[in-house]
């Protein structure tokens, strides 16, 4: 069997033509908002929101998937990451999101799953922290999946990218 590949680049989520699916950090009523969710809908086009529509709402640490209409993907899986400081236990609450996510993509069968920085937009949670709780979670479900063998990590910015790149290599070698 092989080993699950975790990696960290700097890029926009929604110009990844290489993966199964990419990930929408959501609004829990699964509208087209702003940062990852806006730029994610809008590519997508208006099917999307039809989509989602029925599927809402969702509650955080919850993830769902659609199809990804007009992005170069097979599936978006939406995810409602915790707003720092209000959704309790965090933490938790956003490990949830990776871990929802990466079932849902092996459940599917897909091979290969691009996340953004989930909840360290608008919902304000601190991206160091963040990543650490993201590569571990990764890291966790990654001996349960069966079909998920690439797990890429998208970040806005050169600087989260180092945050998420240093997380990766403190939790061992991949
Ligand atoms: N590709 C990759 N990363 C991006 C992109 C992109 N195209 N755009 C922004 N980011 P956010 P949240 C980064 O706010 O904190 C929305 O309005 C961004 O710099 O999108 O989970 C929804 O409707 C940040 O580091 O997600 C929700 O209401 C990270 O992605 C709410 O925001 C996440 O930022 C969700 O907030």
């Amino acid at each position: 069997m092989t080993a699950l590949r975790i990696e960290c680049i700097q890029g926009d989520i929604t110009q990844q033509p290489d993966v199964d699916a990419v990930v929408n950090a959501a609004n829990g009523l699964l509208m087209p908002g702003g940062g990852v969710a806006g730029a994610i809908h809008r590519v997508a086009g208006p099917g999307l929101a039809r989509e989602c529509q029925p599927l809402a709402p969702i509650q955080p640490g919850q993830a769902v998937i659609t199809g990804a209409h007009n992005l170069p993907n097979r599936h978006v899986i939406h995810c409602l990451g915790p707003v720092y400081g209000q959704d309790e236990p965090s933490a938790q609450l956003l490990a949830d999101c990776f871990r929802q996510a990466l079932r849902l993509a092996d459940n599917q069968g897909l091979a290969s799953v691009a996340f953004p920085a989930i909840s360290t937009g608008v919902f304000g949670y601190p991206v160091r922290e963040a990543a650490a709780v993201a590569l571990a979670a990764v890291r966790e479900s990654s001996a349960s999946l069966r079909s998920v063998r690439l797990v890429r990590f998208v970040l806005f910015s050169d600087e989260d990218r180092q945050q998420f790149q240093r997380a990766l290599e403190e939790g061992g070698v991949d």
